[in-house]
């Protein structure tokens, strides 16, 4: 079976990587397992919560694949009975993911094929051992059975793995292929001024660099989308549908700007976020094209792979820089965050707004309809909750007694940062040193020269938003709307 599931694998490459039975079955796994069980995933594995999905999904084969031998020994046919049942799981799994087509069923049916054969072959051989030897104590038999079915399932794994491998390469290479020129932009951002940034080591970089920007969805596979045949249709609630393909939206004004991105799950002191240079164009202009209809108050924004997201339609009319995303920090959209187009929005999490490979905007309304996460007990509404974090030092180490730059970033996006304090222990809060902001809707650095003196200390950070209101205090968890709760750190002086 696990052969089997090596020989999927393999023409899941050839005819389409999102057939692959192993991760459909994963991606099932993912839309059906309940929301705190990904919670804890993601909170466990951070972003290896995938790689955890596809070995579990393998394993679970695995001890399947020995099951049905064992059966097949013992009670043919019903070994291979439970290899069609499995691959029968798969093939439902591939042929029900968004975007899939006929040629998604063909891998599962090769598994179960494959699967069905080698086990009838396995058995066969055990068996003529059994009779010719004659003599032979049935261990022999069952060793042979046992080593050629540990064989076969090596010899799946080692093709599930280099599918995978090929799969990610040829993504790769097709990838670099359809790299275009950037357009220039029509609005472009000033250049970050020296104030913005300070010289802290172990701080934030003010602009999170692509590689190092967290990456958040739902995709097993990285949906590869050919510019060339990609469009975005705006539909629902409108006066007249508008379609707009890639030629078209390059050829409209793009503007840049800086926008922090965050995600709900990203628990206090966490790292699922990040700030980068967007270019696109503005979202409003494009509904404005559309006209929605009176009564609509929410997009529901959908993406190749199924995926999404209801924002509201008042984020992507006011003069926020919501928008398609084309570029991040100068580049064109790396694939796993989103290429060709995402949107991206200012101020809200990214489950009700960042939708990544975004092929349609719905206006709709909220009371008709859900989205991907509300559906799993997310909030329906997602505004960013006001922020702040420690980077530096890092939590539990140690430092020499002196000054201790103590330093990290602090976020409300579309709403600002006006304060950052610094709490030692329980002593009283002293005001932390703020860089300047470069928009409301990007996180500020912040830095506080501390005197450590020797022992063990406790640091907390608290921020101010632009309306005077502080952070809010009492710990919350991430379900169903963002943690709050103050970050604070233990650090050992001496
Ligand atoms: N198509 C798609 N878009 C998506 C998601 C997804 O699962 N699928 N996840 C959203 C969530 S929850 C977040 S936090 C952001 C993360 O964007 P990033 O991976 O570029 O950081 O993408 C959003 N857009
Ligand atoms: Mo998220």
């Amino acid at each position: 079976m696990s052969a089997g599931l090596g020989a999927a694998e393999v023409l899941a490459v050839i005819l389409a990587p999102t057939s692959s039975p192993l991760f459909s079955a994963g991606s099932l796994v993912i839309d059906v397992a309940p929301p705190w069980l990904k919670e804890r995933v993601i909170g466990l594995f951070g972003t290896g919560d995938k790689a955890v999905i596809i070995v579990s999904v393998a394993l679970l084969v695995a001890i399947l694949a020995a099951l049905a031998g064992l059966v097949e020994h013992a009670k043919p046919p019903w070994g291979r009975v439970i290899v069609a049942i499995v691959g029968g799981a798969g093939l439902l799994a591939a042929i029900t993911r968004a975007g899939s087509s006929m040629v998604s069923a063909f891998p599962s049916l090769a598994a179960i094929g494959v699967g069905i054969w080698l086990l009838a072959v396995l058995t066969r051989r055990s068996e003529a051992v059994d009779s010719t030897v004659g003599a032979a104590p049935r261990g022999t038999a069952r060793r042979t059975f046992l080593v050629n079915a540990g064989l076969a399932a090596g010899l799946g794994v080692l093709a599930t793995i280099g599918g995978r491998v090929v799969a990610s390469s040829i993504q790769a290479v097709e990838a670099a292929r359809r790299m275009f020129t950037l357009p220039s932009a029509a609005v472009t951002v000033a250049p970050i001024p020296a104030g913005a940034t300070l010289d802290v080591p172990g701080i934030s970089p003010l602009v999170t660099s692509n590689s190092d920007f967290y990456r958040i969805d739902t995709a097993l596979i990285v949906p590869s989308v050919d510019p060339a045949q990609w469009a975005l249709r705006v539909t629902g609630l409108v006066e007249r549908e508008v379609t707009i393909n890639f030629d078209d939206l390059l050829a409209l004004p793009l503007e840049e700007s800086y926008t922090t991105l965050a995600c709900v799950s990203n628990y206090v002191g966490g790292g699922l976020i990040g700030n980068a240079l967007w270019l696109g164009y503005p979202i409003r202009h494009l509904l404005e094209r559309a006209g929605p209809k009176s009564g609509a108050d929410m997009v529901l924004s959908r993406s190749v792979d199924g995926f999404t997201a209801s924002t509201p339609l008042s984020a992507l009319t006011d003069d926020r820089n919501a928008i398609l995303a084309v570029a991040m920090n100068g580049s064109p959209l790396p694939a796993e965050h989103g290429f060709p187009v995402r949107m991206v929005v200012p101020g809200l999490y990214g489950y009700v707004s960042a939708t990544k490979w975004v092929t349609e905007l719905k206006v709709t309304k909220f009371s008709a309809e859900t989205s991907y996460w509300t559906n799993r007990g997310w909030s329906p509404r997602g505004p960013v909750k006001l922020s702040s974090r420690i980077d530096t030092p890092r939590d539990s180490r140690q430092v020499s007694p002196g000054t201790v730059m103590v330093a990290g970033v602090a976020w409300s996006q579309h709403v600002g940062v006006s304060r950052v304090e610094v709490q030692v222990d329980d002593d009283a809060w002293s005001d932390a040193t703020l860089a300047d902001a470069i928009s409301a809707d990007t996180w500020r650095q912040w830095s506080f020269a501390w005197n450590a003196t020797a022992g063990q200390h406790r640091l907390t950070v608290r921020a101010t938003d632009a309306n005077g209101v502080p952070q809010i205090e009492v710990y919350a968890d991430v379900v169903p709307d963002g943690a709050t709760g103050l970050h604070s750190i233990t650090v050992n002086v001496s």
